[in-house]
């Protein structure tokens, strides 16, 4: 199995480039920004507690994402591999991660992340607030918020799967095909090691 983390500060491009690796490889994608969101839509108790926390540009609770994540592995016996997208974003969730993998005999294989200025992710959160119907991503205030939880929770995620040797920096500014096609030559590197 190649159980990829695709990871960066939000605005990094993580779900763009999530959605053409996906194409390519076949892999499940586990977004947990998706299933949080899917979660708000349907109304239920979970998304309602995990719109107030998005809605102020806060991490939601390590528990709640972690069962989420528990049950999609669960309901995907048969996968080749995942993308993990926005996710773990606590050393908590990271090593929650580890060991639910663990327990399917399988494990972390690779952690691309994706660098980009801070102005720059600032720029193209409020130019997509523009046009989605997402809510967090219309206030500057809360942006910045986001880009704080991501450097002081978020950011140790990188520094603890280093320690195992499994990180590998990406320029994350550029045309996004470019951009692709660094993240693809890292994977495939990785395939045929
Ligand atoms: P997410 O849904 O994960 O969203 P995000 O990190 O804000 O951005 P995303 O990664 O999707 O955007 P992308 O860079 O692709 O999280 C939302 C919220 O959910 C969090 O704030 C948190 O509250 C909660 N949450 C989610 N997971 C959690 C967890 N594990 N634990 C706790 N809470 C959790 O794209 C951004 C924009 O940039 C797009 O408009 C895109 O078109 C553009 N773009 C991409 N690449 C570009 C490029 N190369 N050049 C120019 N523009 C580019």
């Amino acid at each position: 199995m190649f159980n990829l983390i695709l990871f960066g500060a939000p605005g990094s491009g993580k779900g763009t480039q999530s959605e053409k690796l996906i194409e390519k490889y076949g892999w499940i994608h586990l977004s947990t920004g998706d299933l949080l969101r899917r979660e708000i839509t349907n109304a239920t108790q979970l998304g309602l507690e995990a719109k107030s926390f998005m809605d102020k540009g806060q991490l939601v609770p390590d528990e709640v994402v972690i069962g989420m994540i528990g049950s999609a592995l669960d309901a995907n016996p048969a996968a080749k591999g995942f993308l993990f997208d926005g996710f773990p974003r606590t050393v908590a969730q990271a090593e929650a991660l580890d060991a639910l993998l663990m327990g399917k005999g399988s494990e972390i294989t690779l952690m691309l992340k994706l660098e980009v200025g801070q102005e720059e992710l600032v720029a193209r959160l409020l130019n997509r607030g523009k046009t989605s119907s997402r809510s967090d991503d219309r206030d500057e205030n809360i942006i910045r918020k986001r880009l704080v939880e991501y450097e002081t929770k978020t950011s140790l995620v990188a520094d603890y799967y280093e320690q195992f040797d499994k990180v590998i920096k990406i320029k994350g500014e550029g045309g996004i095909e470019d951009i692709f096609q660094s993240l693809c030559a890292q994977i495939e590197a990785r395939q045929v090691a």
